[in-house]
């Protein structure tokens, strides 16, 4: 039976919102070719209704680094226009909620921060763990280590340690001048290992000849050699390389997906839900990779707790088969903003289940040491 009187309508509502910018010191700094992390700085969302909380923290950086979308512009997006817009209103599901989002340009890391929110919350509502409220088919996900620039003989030790720790997959960052020869030495001191380095497009087709000296490693694949906002060259450059192509920036939705897939610029995507403006686009990606027998994994921003949890649970998707960035969170942080440890074995991550949604909760009292500035969003 439908009901017309507003508090009967079907649908989670969202009755406030809570916005904070959190910052967490990074156990080391990470380097990769756009710059240094020192710490690690994220909006992070509350949305509250039904007596629930749905929980989501934002990719962006600082500053347009990575890619355009920057934790001012995504701030001022998010309490001028999103939060407005759905604070005060019900949702059935995370498709209503994106015909919300789905009109605005870009900003899609914004976008993503609430749509991931949500469906923490649906799940919570549904009290289904959000890997079944997403499809997933998995309990524990594979993973592997994201290592920044440093000297060789530093991430050669760093290499061995997670390597001893069983890591299914070790990925160098390199640069234009941090290449070759780390991943020669690397290679000759671990001939068997999964290997993969990630250039975060400090490259161009002009830099040929070096990334075609890569394929004698053994790489499993390249991510991302060419410019953020490039897929044809990438096409050029795969026709020049023997080893896989893997796009990560290049990529923000299915569109993309299949552009690149289409014309073979890549043979594996890199699939960062907070990139991409969240789990729809995800899976719209990770449907369209599949249908061209591509395989995917899940990617990491050196998110906190909150972040790493949403990432575990899209892993479970079916066609998530290479291991994904989604290490140890002890690896970056002395301590987290979350209760539960998520900590890898043996190269699985254990999908989080204390309770229903992302299966992870918040440390308020550690949070309150660590957040910056809050605001509160109500009708
Ligand atoms: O390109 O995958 C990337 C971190 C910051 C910016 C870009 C990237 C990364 C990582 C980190 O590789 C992976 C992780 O979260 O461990
Ligand atoms: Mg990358």
């Amino acid at each position: 039976m439908l009901h017309s009187h507003p508090a009967h309508r079907p649908g989670v509502l969202i009755e406030a919102a809570e916005l904070r910018i959190v910052s967490l010191p990074l156990l080391i700094p990470f380097v990769i070719s756009t710059g240094t992390m020192t710490g690690k700085t994220f909006p992070l969302l509350v949305l509250k209704g039904e007596g629930l909380e749905g929980v989501a923290e934002g990719v962006m950086d600082p500053t347009p680094d990575y890619l355009e979308e920057t934790i001012p512009s995504a701030m001022a997006f998010l309490r001028d226009v999103l939060l407005p817009q759905i604070v005060g209103k019900r949702f059935a599901t995370p498709y209503e909620l994106e015909q919300i989002l789905s009109p605005w340009r870009g900003n899609r890391m914004a976008k993503a921060v609430v749509e991931m929110a949500f469906w923490d919350l649906w799940a919570k509502t549904l009290n289904l763990p959000l890997k079944a409220a997403l499809g997933g088919v998995r309990d524990h996900v594979d993973v592997g280590v994201s290592l920044g620039i440093a000297p060789i003989e530093k991430t050669l030790e760093r290499v061995d340690e997670a390597v001893a720790q069983g890591y299914k997959r070790t990925k160098l960052k390199v640069a234009q001048g941090h290449d070759v020869k780390i991943v020669a030495a690397v290679r000759a001191a671990h001939p068997d290992i999964k290997l993969t380095v990630d250039a975060n497009t400090d490259y161009t087709l002009s830099d040929t000849p070096v990334l075609r000296a890569l394929d004698e490693f053994a790489l499993d694949y390249i991510e991302q050699p060419l410019a953020f906002d490039d897929i044809h060259d990438h096409a050029k450059l795969q026709q020049l390389v023997k080893t896989t192509i893997c796009l990560d920036e290049s990529i923000k939705s299915a569109k993309d997906a299949r552009v690149a897939l289409e014309i073979g610029a890549a043979r594996v995507i890199n699939i960062k839900v907070g990139r991409v403006g969240g789990f729809m686009a995800a899976r719209a990606i990770h449907d369209t990779c599949a249908a061209f027998d591509a395989p995917v994994w899940c990617g990491g921003m050196l998110e906190s707790g909150i972040g790493r949890a949403h990432n575990i649970h899209l892993a479970t998707l079916a066609n998530f088969t290479k291991p994904g960035d989604t290490s140890s969170a002890s690896r970056y942080f002395k301590r987290d903003i979350i209760n539960e440890p998520l900590e890898a074995a043996n190269g699985q991550m254990p999908v989080p289940t204390n309770g229903p949604g992302i299966g992870v909760t918040l440390d308020y009292d550690f949070l309150a040491t660590v957040t910056d500035h809050v605001e509160e969003i109500q009708t």
